[in-house]
């Protein structure tokens, strides 16, 4: 294990318990608020990339963010030290708008074969109770999965607005961050979050890592990139990081990619 990860030995028990890691800073507030800018340049130039795939082969701020040293470390000591990082996806809520998360489990719906796996969530702008930031269930990856209903909810950010039936809100935790800290959760930890009450946008970095042992079992094709370590397995095809922004070969290639993720993720159990 690398020094960086060594460091993060006494959360990764937390986390191991909880299912979840927060807060964690990544980069200090100035650092975030040039992401957000650069977001938002990309955003005046491409059109809306609220929860379009694979991002970080497309732009360079989000492939910088995601295989950040501070956020590998972390990965590195909750996963060991071969790190895929399998998607990048800003998920951006409007100010006052009804779009929210319903309660569900990240791993009932990807795909893939195992649990060696982690999302990072890293804030761009404050997340917070009233910007409807995440809630976490603590030691509900425990449990296993839970049943989903789909609900086809036009409000609902998830592609078939899956939903677990009666969760113990009570037994949730609020999980605020300010720009520049990210919290990181387990794929069978239940979570969900509220509609963007604030006047700012809240916009959000998820960026899920695996090992490279795990596998696509849902469809024949899967990409990803290796961010640490080394790839004994070759499941997944490789992924073009960005070496600059929205040049158009890799705009081709992301059309293709954001299709094949959706073909996996949006439909079926
Ligand atoms: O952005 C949100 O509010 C929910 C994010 C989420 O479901 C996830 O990161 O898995």
């Amino acid at each position: 294990m690398s020094k960086g990860a060594r460091r993060w030995a006494l959360e990764a028990e937390r986390y191991r318990r909880d299912g979840f890691l927060s807060p964690v800073r990544i980069i200090g507030h100035g650092e975030a608020a040039d992401h957000r800018r650069k977001l938002e340049r990309a955003e005046a130039a491409a059109g809306n990339l609220h929860y379009q795939a694979k991002v970080h082969t497309i732009l360079r701020s989000p492939l910088q963010l995601a295989t950040h040293p501070r956020a590998l470390d972390v990965v590195e000591a909750l996963l060991g030290p071969n790190i895929l990082v399998w998607n990048v996806t800003y998920i951006i809520k409007e100010p006052r708008t009804p779009a929210h998360v319903s309660w569900h489990q990240d791993l009932t719906y990807w795909g893939l074969d195992g649990e060696d796996q982690v999302s990072m969530w890293l804030a761009l702008s404050p997340a917070n109770e009233t910007s409807g930031c995440m809630r976490l269930v603590p030691g509900s990856h425990r449990e296993g999965r839970r049943g989903h209903r789909l609900t086809g909810d036009e409000a609902n950010v998830l592609f078939q607005g899956q939903t677990v039936d009666g969760v113990d809100e009570s037994a949730a935790e609020l999980c605020p961050l300010q720009p520049g800290e990210a919290s990181f959760h387990h794929g069978w930890t239940l979570h969900a979050s509220l509609p963007n009450r604030s006047d700012d946008r809240r916009i959000g970095l998820n960026v899920q890592y695996l090992a490279p042992r795990m596998r696509q079992v849902k469809h024949s094709r899967d990409t990803a990139l290796l961010a640490r370590g080394v790839d004994e397995f070759g499941h997944f095809e490789h992924d073009i990081p960005a070496t600059e922004d929205l040049h158009p070969d890799a705009l081709a290639r992301h059309r293709e990619l954001n299709r094949l993720y959706q073909e996996t993720v949006g439909r079926g159990p």
